[in-house]
């Protein structure tokens, strides 16, 4: 099992996203028009390609694994426009993918292994191309069996998918995963590389205002303006907000479960009557600030500063 969520984690805010998404809550983003239905006793998962000895797995055999592990990890899909809720944070259970790749004799480009990419084929013909030195660097990809303490969702991969932290979705979340083929970036293109979208993507650093919601009549007085940020890897260390021109106030942080999951904030705001904007940034431990210029999801995830605007009463 994952640790228990760290106290004051979870803000419990009226407004404001939990901190664990629920799975049928949880966004949903796939090319199937039809959900598939995986019979998991006939399910098999092979990998194979350069640099790697062919091997099958059942669902049983990873059911059976003693290296099962329990992770809070925050998934984004790149469409996610800045302010969007194409992001959930879920308690994943899986197996590390690093240690079916090490079963394989796979090894990083680093150490010298042939293939820098992990191409995930799903059984609907999805193609997912992640880093192969993201997966062995010892963050926690797995290949997810679980979500929130149940089996997969139908429409969340059942029966397996693969999460790698810190990777948007189109490059590392394959759903319904049926094979994993090492190869390079030079010989393959997976699905969304051709239809313009980066064929690296790592999460950028985003922060989200939940509460008051865009357009909001308020009264005027006190009014407590919250939130979600993240900076995966790496972790938040700061968020601030400003109202209208002012100056940028920093907003008070919830615990922090790990440097996987997003963090909510929260900030106290003596409203006073009139149209406000306001604005939300954040701040990842090495110091650097979440990018104020503004650029589209394509081809590499939005950039910018979420931004509302409510009238005070
Ligand atoms: N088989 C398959 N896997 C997929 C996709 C898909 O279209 N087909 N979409 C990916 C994208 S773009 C995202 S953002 C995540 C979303 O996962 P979710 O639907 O469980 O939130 O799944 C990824 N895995
Ligand atoms: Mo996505």
């Amino acid at each position: 099992p994952a640790p228990p969520l760290p106290d004051g984690a979870d803000l419990e805010l009226e407004g404001l996203a939990p901190f664990l998404t629920p799975s049928t809550a949880f966004f949903r983003i796939d090319t199937a028009l039809s959900v598939p239905r995986i019979d998991a006793t006939a399910w098999t998962l092979r990998i194979h390609g350069r640099g790697a000895t062919e091997r099958r797995y059942s669902f049983d055999d990873l059911l059976n694994r003693s290296d099962l592990m329990e992770r809070d990890i925050t998934l984004a899909c790149v469409s996610n426009p800045v302010g969007g809720s194409y992001i959930g944070n879920a308690r994943w259970i899986g197996v590390p993918l690093a240690a079916l790749l090490e079963e394989a004799g796979v090894r990083p480009p680093s150490e010298g292994g042939p293939a820098d990419q992990i191409v995930s084929r799903s059984s609907d013909g999805m193609t997912i191309g992640t880093p192969v030195a993201d997966v062995l660097d010892g963050r926690d990809a797995m290949l997810a069996l679980g979500m929130n303490g149940r089996p997969l969702l139908p429409e969340h991969g059942f029966p397996v998918r693969m999460l790698v932290p810190g990777l948007y979705g189109y490059v590392s979340a394959c759903k319904w995963i049926v094979e994993i083929e090492l190869t390079t970036f030079d010989a393959f293109d997976a699905y969304w590389v051709p239809r313009g979208w980066s064929d690296r993507a790592p999460i950028k650093t985003q922060s989200r205002i939940d509460t008051p919601r865009p357009g909001a009549r308020l009264d005027a007085g006190r009014v407590v303006v919250a939130g979600v940020a993240w900076a995966q890897r790496v972790g938040v260390d700061a968020v601030e907000v400003r109202v209208d021109d002012g100056p940028w106030r920093p907003a008070r942080l919830a615990a922090e479960d790990t440097t996987d999951t997003w963090r909510q904030w929260v900030l106290e705001w003596e409203a006073g009557p009139g149209e406000h904007r306001l604005s939300v940034r954040a701040t990842d431990r090495n110091g650097a600030l979440q990018p104020g210029d503004e650029s589209p999801p394509a081809p590499d995830g939005a950039t910018g500063w979420h931004t509302i605007d409510v009238t005070v009463e």
